[in-house]
């Protein structure tokens, strides 16, 4: 073959994610020739990303950069890249819950750490936030095991499970778990909360904008009058988050919140940031979740919770079902501490091989 590139690459399916697998050392080092290469791989800038491996949505054109750590406290590192499908961008400017489910898998099959047990602990360093996951991946026989009972909504059929916890992702973007140092503020008129525990996140009243709460992603998008004020709050709400100028960030995510419809503690719908979540981002949710026990929050006024409770499974629903959190956390006095959130994710290698890039873009000599 001439003219191309080959790169090892691997296709996971991460949680209700899907993306491109790369070993740290098989992309160039210098970042912007790394971008482009990506960029290449997924086919942007092209709304439907034909050219390249992309799904043309934010969601099925997302890169992970897995490489052994050095800490002591990590097995390995992941770097979470965002591609844009329509514009010549890549982003590191958040972390992405869903394609960590299968960074331990991914890890496991390149051999970046042993298989010792039916179930094997991968300490993942989450350079986007510099924060720590630890998620169980099932191994029996000495290999990683796909197949299993465990269901998330949002993806069709069951997998085995990966339950994955974080202990230190509170204020990982924007320096504290409430960046304004307030349960709500006003902005542009609208009473929001904004709060970060692994994910910055803008929780507003559904019923503020005019909706249920309970509309499809697809109503949402077509209502341009929602769309253009949720954005306009975003941006005025970048700076007070510690997130500066946000026009061109893929943060904060804003979710609208209403009383949970199917038994669970809260409803959302969220923009993440211009199109509408088919489900919600991971630590959307746990961030969401985490609101939901804030007392005074726009979340806490309206969620199924018990006032004080510390150790807690908060049940967020969202446009395709239910997304379960389990919350451990401290009060004093109005403020809280949060100790560890958890959850359950599920991963699926598709494809493993190389990936080929136009070697006009990159060419290894
Ligand atoms: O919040 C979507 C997703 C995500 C990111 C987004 C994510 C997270 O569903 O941790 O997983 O919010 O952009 O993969």
């Amino acid at each position: 073959m001439s003219g191309q590139t080959a790169i090892r690459c691997s296709v996971l399916r991460g949680g209700t994610s899907k993306g491109l697998y790369f070993r740290g050392d098989d992309l160039p080092r210098d970042t912007s020739l790394r971008d482009a290469v990506l960029l290449a791989a997924m086919g942007s800038p092209d709304e439907r990303e034909i050219d390249g491996m992309g799904g043309g949505h934010p969601l099925t054109s997302k890169v992970a950069v897995v490489q052994p750590s050095s800490r002591s406290d990590a097995d390995v590192e992941y770097l979470f890249l965002q591609v844009w499908p329509d514009r010549a961008e890549v982003s590191d400017n958040q972390n992405c819950g869903n394609l960590l489910a299968g960074v331990g898998p991914f890890a496991l099959e390149e051999g970046m750490l042993e298989i010792k047990s039916d179930v094997t602990t991968v300490r993942i360093w989450m350079q986007n936030t510099q924060s720590l996951a630890v998620a169980k991946i099932q191994t029996p026989d000495g290999r990683v095991r796909y197949d299993g009972d465990a269901r998330i909504d949002g993806v069709p059929g069951t997998s085995a499970p990966i339950p994955i916890n974080f202990l230190d992702v509170a204020g990982s973007s924007c320096g504290d778990l409430l960046p304004t140092g307030n349960a709500v503020d006003t902005v542009l008129g609208t009473r929001v909360t904004c709060i970060d525990n692994g994910m910055p996140v803008v929780c507003l009243r559904a019923q503020d904008f005019g909706l249920t709460g309970y509309e499809t992603p697809a109503e949402i998008e077509s209502n341009v009058d929602v769309c253009a004020r949720v954005e306009e709050i975003r941006r005025a709400v970048g700076p007070l988050m510690n997130l500066g100028d946000v026009a061109n960030k893929t943060v904060p995510k804003m979710s609208l919140l209403a009383s949970a419809k199917h038994g669970g503690s809260i409803s959302t719908r969220t923009f993440i940031p211009t199109r509408v979540h088919e489900a919600i981002g991971v630590f959307g949710a746990v961030s969401v979740a985490t609101a939901c026990l804030v007392p005074g929050s726009v979340a806490n006024e309206i969620a199924n919770v018990t006032p004080g409770d510390t150790d807690t499974l908060i049940t967020v629903e969202h446009p395709t079902g239910y997304f379960d959190v389990a919350m451990d956390v401290d009060y004093d006095a109005n403020d809280v501490r949060v100790r560890s959130s958890a959850l359950l994710r599920t991963a699926r290698m598709l494809m493993r091989g190389d990936v080929f890039i136009p070697s006009s873009v990159w060419k290894l000599s």
